[in-house]
């Protein structure tokens, strides 16, 4: 069968022999910068070598799902990905994450577009499971160093005017498995203990004016209501500045995984400190030293000595395309991609590499930059089937560039599994497959 003539057809016709053209003063310019041009590589596939199908539901044919009724719109009252997008999920590492209590499971971040994690594909980490909370018995306490102690409902919380801010979130201990050496040979194994969503909630600042704060006070216990009653030590000037009580993400109520339905929320800091489930507020005046915060959250150094208290999440980037589950399956035009984030602001630039750091070429911010959120970079390049290390080197706005493996070793050792940021290499071999690799 054949579409009506002149309409669709013609159209892409058209953009498939102007596809084929290669701008000779491009061409040049790619060479220069050190890449091989593929000899008229075209993407996609010639218009008139599809017209012998004459059975199936390939162009120029009419498939067969345009020739009946569809699904109705009650067939899924809550809207769930196509059944073919199946293998885009969270995963476990069987040997080191799938316990119940150790339990972290991943963002597949190599399936991603643009910056927003979908909250069903966010990444997991809970230290005893988690817990199934009834919005009408939740309570969260705030008290301590306070002229008016309070309880709040979570009609309570949504009475006080609302923030709402595009943040990521990432746990320490992402790429922690990178330490001493490359041992994961997926993306998001390397790098997907983060995400990226919208938030939305209460400013603690709000509710620390609304018991008002003693003029003693200096730091904030957060702790959740999971079997962990997992708790972190917060300075004062943190929760005044961006810290958020949290109800909401993507738009809809937490999900239980992420803290349904209240957790605590700081914007570029270790996601260990945004407590889920969180039950309680303490104003003190000193840290408390609890459990996690001591036994864990440290950065163990070469001299034996501890960094204590690290908060922020250092910039950091990686390339997402191509990646070990995103190989090149053929010479030509690609765009590659990456993501770039900082805990201390925006990102100012990103760099990329494919000769393991020698050359380098400024990449493209694409969307949104926003502050303390996932940053999406990409470049055009043309691959001539030539093997390639692989990197990206983003760099904030405070100056920070993030750094290589031997300065990140140089200065904190390698007894820590925290804050690994190093420069991330992906080898290209020939036949198009990616590997993870490290070089200092
Ligand atoms: N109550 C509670 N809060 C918690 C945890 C927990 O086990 N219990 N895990 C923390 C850790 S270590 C991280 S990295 C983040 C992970 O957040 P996510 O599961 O929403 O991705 O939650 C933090 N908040
Ligand atoms: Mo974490």
């Amino acid at each position: 069968m054949f579409s009506k003539p002149g309409s669709g057809p013609a159209v892409l016709r058209k953009v498939s022999q102007e596809a084929s053209k290669v701008d000779p003063a491009k061409r040049r310019d790619f060479l220069k910068k050190g890449l091989a041009v593929a000899g008229g590589a075209v993407v996609g596939v010639p218009f008139a070598s599809t017209l012998s199908a004459a059975e199936n539901n390939l162009p120029p044919n009419l498939p067969e799902w345009s020739r009946s009724l569809g699904a109705g719109v009650i067939t899924n009252p809550y809207g769930m990905p196509s059944a073919f997008e199946g293998e885009i999920k969270r995963r476990t590492v069987p040997w080191l994450t799938a316990d119940r209590i150790a339990a972290i499971s991943f963002t597949p971040l190599a399936e991603l577009d643009g910056i927003i994690t979908p909250s069903g594909l966010v990444f997991e980490r809970y230290h005893a499971g988690v817990p199934t909370i009834n919005p009408d018995e939740y309570r969260l306490m705030l008290h301590g160093l306070v002229e008016n102690p309070l309880i709040f409902t979570i009609d309570d919380l949504r009475r006080f005017p609302s923030t709402t801010a595009i943040n990521f979130l990432e746990c320490p201990a992402n790429g922690g498995m990178e330490w001493r050496a490359a041992q994961m040979d997926a993306l998001q194994f390397t790098h997907g203990m983060i995400s990226c969503c919208e938030w939305t909630g209460v400013l603690l600042s709000t509710l620390l004016e609304e018991v008002g704060v003693k003029p003693e006070a200096k730091w904030i216990l957060a702790e959740g209501s999971d079997g962990s009653h997992m708790s972190r030590s917060i300075p004062l000037e943190k929760a005044l500045d961006d810290t958020l009580i949290v109800y909401a993400q993507n738009g809809e109520p937490l999900r239980p995984e992420q803290g349904y339905p209240v957790r605590i929320f700081n914007p570029g800091w270790e996601g260990n400190t945004s407590v889920k489930w969180l039950r309680r507020l303490e104003v003190g005046d000193k840290p408390w030293y609890h459990r996690e915060e001591t036994s864990k959250y440290t950065d163990l150094l070469a001299d034996g000595r501890a960094r204590k208290f690290s908060y922020v999440q250092e910039s950091n980037s990686v390339v997402t395309f191509p990646c070990p589950e995103k190989p090149l399956k053929q010479k030509g035009r690609y765009e590659l991609e990456g993501l770039a984030w900082s805990g201390s602001g925006k990102i100012k630039r990103v760099d990329v590499s494919f000769d393991g750091g020698v050359n380098w070429r400024q990449a493209r911010l694409k969307g949104l930059v926003l502050p303390k959120a996932l940053t999406r970079f990409s470049l055009d390049f043309t691959w001539d089937g030539s093997p390639a290390l692989i990197q990206s080197r983003s760099v904030d706005e405070t100056g920070y560039v993030q750094p290589t493996f031997a300065q990140l070793r140089a200065a904190r050792g390698e007894s820590s599994i925290y804050h690994k940021n190093a420069i991330h290499t992906w080898r290209l071999h020939a036949d198009g497959t990616v590997t993870n690799v490290q070089i200092s």
